[in-house]
């Protein structure tokens, strides 16, 4: 085993690594940005380097300075987590002529599995199925349409070679929309990867993403620990994963059959370490269900841990195993799952405004406890959520004997969870989880994109409206305050001007009876100080995918202004009140700093 390693990455996956070292007796190196010097993934650490102060994300991403702290500190290996360096072969590659481990599988399988047409060919030879398309790049318009009419037919789905993940991802229900998706994934490929290269699926409807959980050593063992069902996500990005799926889609022999197109696939690239390969399940036209690959992610993912509490494997530990060349600690006979889990992603992000990124200041903070509940996070009380990073803050784990009770006790936790001063996705998960939708194990596709459902998310409203130029500054504070009347406790909530005086905290407040600050309604506008309120300040930094209006149009509060890529996500920014586009200094393809004005909106009354 490794006596130390570097962890490549920050947030709760630095974390989780790091505990996962500390167990296996291993020494832990972290990195950090200047922004995260006091991060939690910094002060638990063995040993913390600074990687300076350049753009935050990017620090995560200098190569060179990730293997000249491994070589300062002596660390002999190097979890790259997820996003950043994980997935990059060139990366992998340098890690190896620096004579440091790199944490993953061979930069040949990252790479084979980085290119889908490549990764499609080889599963196709690896007699795994993938869905009906090409595994040939299609060059033009023209050529599609008649691969479209001889064997795949409409709807088609035309993807980005590149991609992934859903990104260069355009749908053509008919010949006459063939063009615009064509075109459409092309332009989205050569923006995010440089490549315009496409190809062809058969468009499934309404499948559900299910995906199978690997591992892999050196010495040629390959086991899977069963599915995950990650049909609950919004725009491609999940919101709610689950271990197993709902037992009325997948059945035992399914889940063997499913497992073992798994471990094909894995064996079909040498895999080494933790891995999942992604999949579309539908109820197929014969007596079986379809599984079909649709590409492989080779890391450690996010929602890793509901297959930890199902199968009891440390799915992190394994993997720095196998790093060091030990065997898995498991065989295939010895995984067997038990009851059910469930993630929900606690995301800094307003559900009611199409999920916009909403990152702030963390005020008081209390993780859920009790039975069958675990938290992975990475931040704490007083932390600051930048706009520069990924809005996942923390995940929210739950495991009980089965899908009904554990979606009981994940309401139960999510009710617990305090975050003080900073809006997240907890009321969209209370409310999704509530529904019948998801009590029957349906994938939610109309609720995601349900604008009248998502504006119920809306969070208590300040007494400031962003109206009024000369309105109060000072904000409003939702406050539940326990009360005795004839002897019997009652809670009142209080809205007004927050209270101050030391009484409020008296003793330990029971679940949901601490202070809730209400939500700033623009975020960002606080500390950046660009414009007045008729400006609209970029919540965070990235580049401009789409502009949706023009100077002079006429919006709605809520409407939909522009989407900012950032993190290889897309952010939607909504309009913070009624009015007229007097101003609109942004373009499609630039890039735009965190606190750059947006639009400025003017009221019909002046
Ligand atoms: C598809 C599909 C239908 N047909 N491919 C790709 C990335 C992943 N985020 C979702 N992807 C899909 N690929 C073909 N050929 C539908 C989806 C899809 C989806 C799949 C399962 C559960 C939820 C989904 C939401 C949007 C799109």
């Amino acid at each position: 085993m490794f006596e130390k390693v570097l962890v490549a990455n920050r947030g709760e996956i630095a974390v989780r690594i790091e505990r996962a070292l500390d167990e296996l007796g291993v020494g832990s190196v972290a990195v950090y940005s200047e922004l995260d010097r006091d991060a939690p993934h910094v002060g638990r650490a063995g040993e913390a380097y600074n990687l300076g102060d350049g753009p935050a994300a990017e620090n995560y991403l200098n190569i060179e300075k990730i293997l000249d702290v491994a070589a300062r500190s002596g660390a002999q290996a190097i979890h790259p987590g997820y996003g950043f360096l994980a997935e990059n072969a060139p990366f992998a590659q340098a890690c190896e002529q620096a004579g440091v481990v790199f944490i993953g599988p061979p930069a040949s399988a990252i790479e084979a599995m980085g290119s889908k047409t490549r990764a499609r060919e080889l599963m196709q030879n690896a007699g795994v199925p993938i869905v009906p398309g090409t595994t040939e790049p299609v060059e033009t318009v023209k050529d599609a349409l008649a691969i479209i009419k001889g064997e795949v037919g409409f709807p088609v789905a035309v993807k980005a070679a590149g991609g992934g993940g859903g990104k260069g991802f355009r749908v053509a229900l008919s010949e006459d929309e063939l063009e615009a998706a064509f075109e459409g994934a092309s332009r989205e490929g050569e923006k995010f990867f440089s490549d315009p290269t496409v190809y062809l699926e058969r468009y499934l409807p309404d499948p559900r993403h299910v995906e199978i959980q690997v591992l892999a050593d050196r010495h040629g063992n390959v086991i899977h620990l069963g599915e995950r069902d990650c049909s609950i996500q919004r725009r491609h990005q999940k919101l709610i994963e689950e271990s197993p799926a709902p037992e009325w889609v997948v059945d035992p022999q399914t889940r063997e059959r499913i497992g073992q197109i798994g471990v094909d696939a894995a064996r079909a690239v040498d895999y080494v370490g933790a891995g999942t390969i992604e999949g579309l399940f539908t109820e197929g036209e014969g007596d079986l269900p379809e599984y079909f690959f649709l590409e492989m992610n080779t890391r450690v993912q996010v929602e890793h841990c509901v297959t930890e509490m199902t199968t009891g494997v440390d799915i992190v530990k394994e993997g720095i195993r196998a790093a060091a060349g030990e065997e898995l600690s498991y065989a295939q006979a010895d995984i067997e799952l038990r009851g059910h889990a469930i993630e929900c992603r606690i995301n800094a992000e307003d559900a009611s405004k199409n999920f916009a990124p909403a990152p702030g200041r963390i005020g008081a903070y209390c993780e859920p406890t009790g039975p069958g509940v675990r938290v992975d996070s990475g931040v704490q009380a007083g932390g600051e959520v930048s706009p520069m990073y990924d809005p996942m803050v923390a995940k929210l784990i739950v495991w009980d004997a089965d899908r009904g009770q554990a979606t009981r006790r994940m309401l139960r936790a999510l009710g617990e969870y305090e975050i003080e001063g900073l809006k997240t996705l907890i009321p969209f998960h209370e409310a999704l989880l509530a529904t019948d939708q998801w009590a029957r194990g349906e994938t939610c596709r109309d609720l995601l994109e349900d604008k009248k459902w998502l504006k119920t998310l809306a969070f208590p409203a300040p007494g400031d409206q962003g109206g009024g130029a000369g309105s109060e500054e000072e904000s409003s504070v939702e406050q539940t305050y326990a009360v005795e009347v004839s002897g019997k406790r009652f809670e009142v909530r209080v809205i007004g001007p927050p209270f101050t005086g030391a009484g409020s905290s008296n003793g330990a407040p029971p679940a949901g009876a601490a202070p809730k600050r209400a939500p700033d309604r623009r975020s960002g506008a606080g500390s950046s100080g660009a414009g007045g309120p008729d400006t609209l300040p970029s919540p965070l930094q990235g580049n401009v995918w789409k502009v949706l209006v023009k100077p002079g149009d006429t919006v709605e509060e809520g409407q939909l202004l522009c989407i900012i890529e950032a993190m290889k996500m897309e952010n939607e920014i909504t309009a913070h009140k009624a009015g007229t586009i007097a101003e609109l200094p942004i373009t499609e393809g630039a890039a735009i700093q965190a606190g750059a004005p947006i639009a400025t909106i003017t009221s019909p009354e002046g």
